[in-house]
């Protein structure tokens, strides 16, 4: 049995980050997988990369702040206000930004890998977009139909993040041929749809939001013969040190960020 410990969106939030860390390792897990989305909005920084050293995920993907992370060291103007002020203080909070976004540059958008027989297509968001909300909590099975396109036409499973919802669902890669059509299990094509949601902030509002002050991730079992056991974790987390930290380094537009969570 392999167990793995995804986790995505972790936004500066180092303390959540630490709480999901220390659950994973309590729960044996075998191998890391990060989503994108490690900086910004929230305060913590250099503190988050090293973090992240520590946990060495195999698998990292670039996600939509990363980009604008890497947009603001060369092209900042392509930026609105808010994110330049944002990313301006990541950089500036950063030991070594420059060399940093080179590296984060390498990230894929989208990899696959294949554990005890089951084959898995990882992306922050699309497999060739990271940004954009074309798979929302709203969207429909045809829309999620894009994580399995082309060559990942032969994956089992897709895992994605970026909306901060955990959630999980089947599509039918066959539903187009159906129309109207009673569903019929010999001609479904299924196929199995996970998100982890976000370790640093958390949008799914059934649940509270924010107010639940807990740490999202997902710790995926996948047997020797491929059984597969998607467990939703969230973990408590102290909040109050994590708006903390964004009063005592100015963290720009820390009072929405404190009060909604959002800027
Ligand atoms: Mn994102």
């Amino acid at each position: 049995m392999t167990k793995i410990a995804i986790f995505s969106d972790v936004h500066g939030n180092l303390t959540a980050l630490n709480a999901v860390y220390a659950d994973a390792q309590r729960l044996d897990a075998d191998d890391y997988w990060f989503l994108g989305d490690l900086f910004g909005p929230g305060p913590d920084t250099q503190t988050i990369w090293e973090k992240l050293i520590r946990i060495n995920p195999s698998v990292n993907i670039r996600g939509n702040w990363e980009d604008f992370l890497i947009t603001a060291m060369s092209r900042r103007d392509e930026l609105s206000n808010s994110l330049q002020e944002i990313e301006s203080y990541v950089i500036q909070h950063l030991a070594y930004p420059r060399e940093l976004c080179h590296l984060l540059s390498d990230w894929p958008l989208h990899q696959e890998v294949t554990i005890n027989g089951v084959r898995i297509g990882l992306s922050h968001h699309l497999p060739d977009s990271n940004s954009g909300d074309a798979l929302s909590v709203r969207a429909e099975g045809s829309d999620l139909q894009a994580l399995f396109m082309n060559s990942r036409q032969k994956l089992d499973l897709a895992i994605y993040a970026h909306i901060h919802h955990p959630t999980m669902r089947y599509i039918d890669l066959n539903a187009s041929l159906q129309k109207g059509a009673q569903f019929d299990y010999a001609k479904a094509d299924e196929r199995l749809i996970l998100n982890p949601g976000s370790v640093g902030l958390p949008f799914d509002t059934p649940t509270r939001g924010y107010k639940e002050r807990r740490a999202e991730y997902l710790l995926l079992e996948v047997g020797t013969s491929g059984e597969l056991d998607p467990q939703f974790r969230r973990v408590p987390y102290d909040l109050t040190k994590t708006f903390e930290s964004a009063e005592k380094q100015r963290l720009p537009f820390r009072e929405s960020y404190i009060n909604g969570f959002h800027v």
